[in-house]
């Protein structure tokens, strides 16, 4: 059911028991979102819980509250409601979905959105998950605490990169105005998502050897290949690299996990992006998105070059 901001903030209220999710892979806008509501809602006394089915990136262990985040156990258990934030599809919350028996509510900005809750409050105008929340708790007049607001200042600085993106609004920068005023600190949280292992900056050296042009210089690729990692947190930003180079509309970054599963993530300048990541069974917003394919690394590539290829011919014809 289409719920208005209203009608989400009662639900809220009207329920005792409450667990927060987020996506898997988790950004600064999903842990951001998920902890500022956590803040707010233990301050109103309702008994909540926080479980993401993954671990919390290294570069986000500045997020007051990140500590009480669980892992999802084979053991089922209940609650008046599990709330699914900057999340656009059920299997993006991984094995939450099985652990937790409760209506859902979901509040997301993504446009690749299937509206998959019970409840939904979507707002694909929104920079970030972030922003609504924000919204959510000024409508409830919520005194905005130091740590709620650097919570979701990372929430939507992250998700705009750090206000350069399309997404970014008047409505962006206002709302990380008044985070300011309420205490978040731009430099200092700058500052720590920034900083990066050693090893970070040695795998990035090697990542970046395998950077390939394609289609007259429209796609740059980097392959990252599981014996170039010993720490999955060291990829982030990498895709940043193929995509600033002069002349690249599209960049991919393919990961190799273990078990045959490959992570993809696309960036791009103007293409739909999501749309081909949603293609391949994925989502995300129109300049960023990923998706997830079983197969060899070889086949992958050639699978997903072509589609590439394809919607840039479609788009240019
Ligand atoms: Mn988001």
């Amino acid at each position: 059911m289409d719920f208005s901001l209203e009608q989400t903030a009662k639900l809220l209220q009207s329920s005792s028991t409450i667990i927060l999710t987020a996506h898997v892979q988790p950004d600064g806008d999903c842990l951001g979102s998920m902890l500022a509501l956590n803040h707010y809602l233990v301050s109103i006394g309702k008994n909540v819980r926080m479980v993401l089915d993954d671990d919390v990136p290294a570069l986000f262990k500045f997020l007051p509250g990140y500590h009480a985040i669980q892992k999802p156990t084979p053991k089922v258990i209940s609650a008046d409601l599990l709330i699914v934030l900057d999340a656009s599809d059920i299997e993006r919350i991984g094995k939450v979905k099985e652990h937790v028996e409760a209506p859902i509510l979901n509040i997301d900005h993504h446009v690749s959105n299937t509206k998959f809750a019970d409840y939904w409050y979507i707002d694909r105008q929104s920079a970030a998950t972030g922003e609504i929340i924000y919204q959510l708790l000024t409508m409830l007049k919520v005194n905005i605490t130091a740590d709620i607001a650097t919570c979701l200042y990372t929430a939507i600085a992250t998700d705009c990169g750090f206000f350069r993106y399309a997404n970014t609004s008047v409505q962006t920068m206002r709302y990380a105005a008044d985070l300011m005023e309420c205490g978040a600190k731009p430099n200092v949280i700058s500052e720590y998502m920034e900083t990066k292992p050693l090893e970070s900056i040695l795998t990035l050296s090697k990542v970046l050897e395998t950077l390939e042009l394609h289609y007259n210089g429209k796609i740059a690729t980097i392959t990252v290949l599981p014996d170039t990692l010993s720490n999955l947190d060291s990829t982030e930003g990498f895709i940043n690299y193929p995509r600033v180079i002069e002349g690249v509309e599209i960049a991919i970054m393919f990961k190799v996990m273990s078990e045959g599963i490959i992570r993809i993530s696309f960036r791009s300048k103007t293409a739909d992006v999501s749309k081909l990541a949603l293609t391949f069974g994925g989502g995300g917003h129109a300049r960023a998105a990923g998706c997830a394919i079983m197969g060899r690394i070889d086949d992958v590539t050639k699978e997903v070059l072509e589609a590439t290829i394809k919607q840039l011919t479609e788009v240019a014809s």
